[in-house]
């Protein structure tokens, strides 16, 4: 029997830099929501791999994820796929977004407003969340993309405000403000100050303002190749798990930086401390991933030096994926982390 067309799912983008604290913000949303909701993730991530749907994975929700770049041009192939497929398999009456944190928000929105989707997606609020820390950075601040992210959004949060002192909020409140593209807020209370991502349901319910929906403030589409539409492929090119010491490897760069990831069977099982004292000595901007380790799974996450890590469920493989803003040595950060593996008994 025909089912009926998917209607006005309500869908909201998440965006924020690196490690800024979208996939917290997505976990702590997702125990908030209202039971009588369907929802659906979609996350993209700049790492070929990707982990973040891993990290949301438990629970409960449906959850795709486009690795390999941007959703609107590098992964561009695999998203309308992987968005039609959510789409079709779920049915949700709420979408939430998950662009890179190196996505180029933009014409993420562009694509999420093609007419293919006019009836069945209805753009909701756009949320961007900062870390206060970069905003007061003049290299954040000069960064076409950071300032992309504030550019579109219809919300300003700032997270990590845990890690801040008073004066570093304050500086990052008045530069926002004074920020073209945030006007917005100028007529508002303090922007909204949390920590781990724990914001608001009731944001997503507010609309995307009317100043943000003109074409215009979106700026030129120009400067980058337009979207493909190529939508045929599957998104996870290596499907098979793979082989004790056969690491899957994938890379990826784009606006200056670079991601390195691998995918690594689950029958190697790692020593966790010398493990995370090993990722935390090679001072990138962003590690994560999941391991099988002496105690059981283990996911990690390091971003600006903070690192975090625990136990979770079962999964499939490991996964250990970088980024940086230099280039990354494959085999040179292989060695180091196959050091901390115990010996195998396979
Ligand atoms: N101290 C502190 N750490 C936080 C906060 N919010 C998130 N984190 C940590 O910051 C790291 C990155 O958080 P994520 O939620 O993965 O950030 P993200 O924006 O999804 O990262 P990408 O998808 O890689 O861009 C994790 O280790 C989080 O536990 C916070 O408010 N304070
Ligand atoms: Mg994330």
């Amino acid at each position: 029997m025909a089912q009926d067309p998917i209607q006005s799912v309500q869908a909201n983008l998440l965006l924020g830099f690196l490690g800024v604290g979208k996939t917290s913000a997505i976990r702590h949303l997702i125990g908030h929501r209202p039971q009588d909701e369907r929802w659906a993730v979609l996350v993209n991530e700049f790492g070929e791999i990707g982990v973040d749907a891993t990290l949301i994975g438990d629970t409960g929700i449906a959850v795709k994820q486009i690795p390999g770049g941007c959703m609107c041009c590098a992964a561009g192939p695999v998203t309308r796929v992987a968005l039609n497929a959510l789409l079709r398999q779920e049915r949700p009456d709420r979408l939430l977004i998950e662009p890179s944190g190196l996505g180029h928000p933009a014409d993420i929105i562009r694509l999420l407003q093609a007419p293919e989707y006019q009836t069945v997606l209805e753009l909701g609020a756009v949320i961007t969340l900062l870390d206060p820390r970069h905003v007061i950075q003049k290299r954040y601040q000069d960064h076409p993309l950071f300032n992309d992210q504030i550019r579109v959004a219809d919300h300003w949060l700032f997270n990590k405000t845990d890690l801040c002192s008073p004066e570093i909020l304050d500086q990052a409140e008045a530069w926002v403000r004074g920020h073209s593209g945030a006007q917005a807020a100028a007529d508002r209370a303090p922007l909204p100050r949390i920590t781990q991502g724990q914001m608001p349901v009731q944001l997503l319910y507010s609309p995307r303002l009317p100043s943000t929906i003109e074409s215009d403030a979106l700026g030129p589409a120009a400067t980058r190749p337009a979207p493909l539409a190529l939508p045929t492929l599957d998104w996870r090119s290596v499907p098979q798990a793979p082989e004790p010491g056969h690491w899957v490897a994938a890379s990826h760069s784009a606006d200056g930086f670079h991601s390195l990831g691998w995918r690594i069977s689950a029958r190697e099982h790692w020593q966790s401390e010398q493990l995370l004292e090993a990722l935390y000595s090679l001072d990138c901007l962003r590690i994560k991933g999941v391991v099988k380790s002496e105690s059981g799974w283990l996911w990690f996450n390091l971003a600006e030096g903070e690192l975090s890590a625990g136990n979770c469920g079962e999964q499939t493989e490991s996964i250990i994926e970088l980024i940086h803003d230099e280039p990354l040595n494959c085999d040179r950060i292989r060695a180091q982390l196959e050091s901390c593996r115990r010996a195998m008994a396979l």
